[in-house]
């Protein structure tokens, strides 16, 4: 029987990249996000390679609709043996001082609870069926805050305690749980964090040579594929000209 993966976030960028990785290996896919046009895209070019997709469509945030949506899985679709908590994002990069609150709220209610949602929601049936792997999208962010980072970086700090926790939590269980750790990855990230501005966000990866979501896929799939006895618990994962959250040598 074909394994089942859940990307969280797989209508752009780093969830998108993991999608399509683990539809090459074979695995059937459930693809999630809130936009339906681009979770169809993915679906019918996923379908065309021969793997078998089920798009949801759903906010992470609205814990009714995303506990709907895996309450009321087909059965052949129920037992999901890797959940890639990636759906999430920076909106802003002002001083913590003169912060946006909505934007503090995105961020949190995205970031980290709607990945403690979706835990809470699959968790469970892997715990009782003694297999399973949890990957986190974590950031470099969450290592140490950087400039305008705040309360993003604040997010990803909690993305590893939470996965700390709860690795801790499954630890008599066959459940692996990964933190993937990227630093800078062009995708649709910063036109998000700067509300829309292409020209600002793609000022973020001027003079250096950045990660793509692919390079991110591979770490994910590297931790899911290990041997059942391996765990890996955490990979930061940066450019080669990216040393820290706020050490970058442009050229
Ligand atoms: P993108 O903006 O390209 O993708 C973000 C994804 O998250 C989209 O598929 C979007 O789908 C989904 N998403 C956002 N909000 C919600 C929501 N409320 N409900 C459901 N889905 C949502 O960015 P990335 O691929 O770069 O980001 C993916 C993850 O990687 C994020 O957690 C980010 O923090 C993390 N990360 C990114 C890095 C980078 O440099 N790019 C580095 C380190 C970590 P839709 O719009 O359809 O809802
Ligand atoms: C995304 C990477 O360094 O832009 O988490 O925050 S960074």
């Amino acid at each position: 029987m074909k394994k089942i993966a859940l990307v969280t976030g797989a209508t752009s960028g780093i969830g998108e990249a993991c999608a399509r990785k683990f539809a090459e290996n074979g695995y059937n896919v459930i693809i999630t996000g809130r936009r339906v046009d681009a979770l169809d895209q993915l679906a019918a070019e996923l379908r065309g390679t021969g793997a078998e997709v089920l798009p949801l469509a759903f906010d992470v945030r609205d814990r009714e609709a995303a506990a709907a949506a895996i309450n009321g899985l087909p059965a052949e679709w129920q037992e999901i043996d890797v959940l890639v908590n990636n759906a999430g994002g920076a909106w802003g990069l002002e001083p913590e001082y003169t912060g946006n609150y909505d934007d503090w709220d995105t961020m949190i209610d995205t970031n980290i609870k709607g990945l403690l949602t979706m835990t809470r929601l699959i968790v469970p049936g892997m715990v009782e069926r003694d297999r399973g792997h949890v990957v986190n999208i974590g950031s470099v962010a969450g290592d140490a805050a950087y400039a305008g980072g705040n309360v993003y970086c604040a997010t990803k700090s909690a993305v590893k305690a939470l996965s700390d926790g709860l690795r801790i939590d499954v630890a008599h269980t066959g459940v692996r749980v990964t933190n993937i750790k990227p630093g800078l990855v062009e995708t649709n990230f910063s036109v998000t964090r700067f509300h829309g501005d292409k020209e600002r966000a793609a000022g973020v990866y001027k003079g250096i040579k950045p990660l793509t979501g692919a390079d991110i896929a591979e770490s994910v799939y590297y931790a899911v594929s290990a041997p059942a006895h391996v765990q890996v618990a955490e990979i930061l994962i940066l450019a080669t000209h990216q040393a820290s959250g706020s050490v970058i040598h442009r050229e």
